[in-house]
Parts: C-alpha cells; sequence; structure tokens
C-alpha cells in the first residue's frame, strides 16, 4: 500500500467524535431530525453553549486511550456546521457558544502532534437546494465551498470522512475528491462518496477512494485498506443512559480488527456541556492502559 496511507495504517485506532446541538436532546445525529420534527430540531442551534469544551482536555482523552487520529462530525447529514462559515448562517459561530470547535480542535491536536481529521456528509437535509433539480448545482457549490473551508483554514488535515446518506451523491464525486487533493496532497478520503455495494457493506472502494469503511462490524477484504467505524456505547450522538461496551468487547472489537490489518475508528459523543460522558472516558483510558501494558518496548 502506498506510502502515503502509512501513518495511518500504522495508527490501528482513531478517535470518531459524533458532536452537535443534536446532543442537547440526547438523540441521534439526523436521523432523529424528522421525528423530533425539524423545525424543532433545526433551532436547538440557538441553545447549543457547550461551556465545558476545552480541546485539549479531548486532545488528551485520545492521547491517553491509545487514539492515534481524531475524526470530528464537521458536518453531518443534518446541516449543522461545527466551523464558521460564509456558505450558511446554521453554524458554530451563531450560537450562543460562538467558538469554532473545528478551529480550538485543530490547533489543539497539531499542538499535540496528533493527526486531525474532519467527517463531512455532503448531504444536507435541511438545505432545500439539496438535490432539488432546479437548485441543486448551488447546492453543490455551496458544499464545494464548505469543503474548500475545512481544508484551508485549519492547517493540515490529515483525513476526509466523507459520507452521504443515499444515491446519488447530490455533488460530483470527482469534485470533492479533486478539491481535496489539490488543497491538501498527502490527505487520505475514505470510499463513501462512491457507490454502496449493494449489501452496504461499504466494501466497495471506488475509483478514487484511498480505503472502504465498515460500519459496526469488523471486516477486512482482501488487499484493500479499512477501517470498522462503531461506537463504543449505543448511538453515535450522546445518548441519556448510555453506556459503554465492557472492556473486553471493545478490545476484542479492537485486536480483531488489527489482527485483519485494518483500524478501528471507535466513536464516543460527548454530551452537550462539551464532555466525554465519565464512564466511556473511563473505558477509552483502560484500552489505552491495556495497550501500553501489551506493548512491547
Ligand atoms: C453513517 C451515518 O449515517 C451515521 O449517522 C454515522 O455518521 C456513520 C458513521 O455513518 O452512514
Amino acid at each position: 500500500l502506498s506510502e502515503r496511507l502509512k501513518w495511518w495504517q500504522d495508527s490501528k485506532m482513531g478517535l470518531f467524535i459524533h458532536w452537535g446541538p443534536v446532543s442537547l436532546i440526547g438523540k441521534e445525529i439526523s436521523w432523529s431530525r424528522q421525528e423530533y420534527g425539524a423545525a424543532k430540531y433545526d433551532a436547538l442551534y440557538k441553545r447549543f453553549n457547550p461551556k465545558k469544551f476545552d480541546a485539549k482536555e479531548w486532545v488528551a482523552l485520545a492521547k491517553a486511550s491509545g487514539m492515534k487520529y481524531i475524526v470530528l462530525t464537521a458536518k453531518h447529514h443534518d446541516g449543522f456546521c461545527l466551523f464558521e462559515t460564509k456558505t450558511t448562517d446554521y453554524n458554530i459561530m451563531n450560537t450562543p457558544f460562538g467558538r469554532d470547535v473545528c478551529k480550538e480542535l485543530a490547533q489543539a491536536a497539531h499542538e499535540a502532534n496528533i493527526p486531525i481529521c474532519w467527517y463531512f456528509s455532503v448531504a444536507d437535509w435541511k438545505d432545500p437546494d439539496c438535490r432539488n433539480p432546479k437548485t441543486n448545482d448551488v447546492f453543490a457549490e455551496r458544499v464545494l465551498n464548505q469543503v474548500k473551508e475545512l481544508l484551508t483554514n485549519y492547517g493540515k488535515i490529515s483525513l476526509l470522512w466523507i459520507d452521504f446518506e443515499g444515491w446519488p451523491s447530490p455533488v460530483a464525486p470527482k469534485k470533492v475528491f479533486d478539491l481535496a487533493r489539490k488543497l491538501q496532497p498527502e490527505i487520505i478520503i475514505n470510499n463513501r462518496l462512491e457507490p454502496f455495494t449493494p449489501d452496504e457493506s461499504h466494501a466497495y472502494l471506488g475509483k478514487y477512494a484511498d480505503y472502504t469503511t465498515p460500519e459496526g462490524f469488523v471486516a477486512g477484504y482482501g488487499k484493500t485498506a479499512w477501517e470498522t467505524c462503531t461506537n463504543m456505547g449505543h448511538q453515535w450522538a450522546w445518548k441519556f443512559n448510555d453506556h459503554p461496551r465492557s472492556l473486553k468487547e471493545s478490545l476484542h472489537t479492537l485486536l480483531r480488527g488489527v489482527g485483519g490489518n485494518g483500524n478501528l475508528l471507535f466513536n464516543i459523543g460527548p454530551d452537550s456541556s462539551g464532555v466525554f460522558p465519565t464512564d466511556f472516558a473511563a473505558r477509552a483510558r483502560e484500552m489505552g492502559g491495556w495497550i501500553e501494558k501489551n506493548s512491547e518496548a
């Protein structure tokens, strides 16, 4: 496999973070929007004020847990941007919090020398132009501008975890890949933008992608680079009364992946105050301790 992927394949485990105003209600990010009521969901950001958010703490947790890269939902399907953007008012700067989360996390990650990466959905359930036959071109431009902001304003971005929620993609895949690779020549990009395999296993590498992304299960595909993404708990975003998997199950998930030459992108959702739930943070640190203890000097 290519040199460009080496740091990432050597990393073995990364921290996946699904976060946004939805953490105020403890429901699933994006997918709960309809059921909860789109208007109500879309207004949550007006009271999103995660005063305890401390980027350095997040980075410290990843480091102590043996997680060697961080992937944050800069934008999920609900369209909310955790970064300052000129493309829409629906962003973190217009919350009572008013601080650019991506900027602070990128800065802390760079200082600690841990690769920072963005999860980015090219879909947007709030934006009426998305997949609108008349205005989708305008929408696609908007999305490309967001990609440009995310890959220009925050220093080195090591990986782009692109996603969307159903075929067809509202933005031409090649445009996203070309732009990303132009702005960040060494960037690693996942396979989610190209057609899903029929069983939705995300096993199809596609023409442009670097690696595949099995979700919720551990499985390698021949020589293709791969990374399982799954939850330490039971939902991507923070959930009331959730609890982490046991240490044994967490480690099994990691080791089955590593044994198959894959990565584990382990997800924890911070709460609406900006903090990782104590039991999740503790479990993550336990994993780090186990790795430390069982690694050769
Ligand atoms: C899926 C998304 O729809 C989920 O909400 C989550 O972000 C997962 C990693 O990818 O396709």
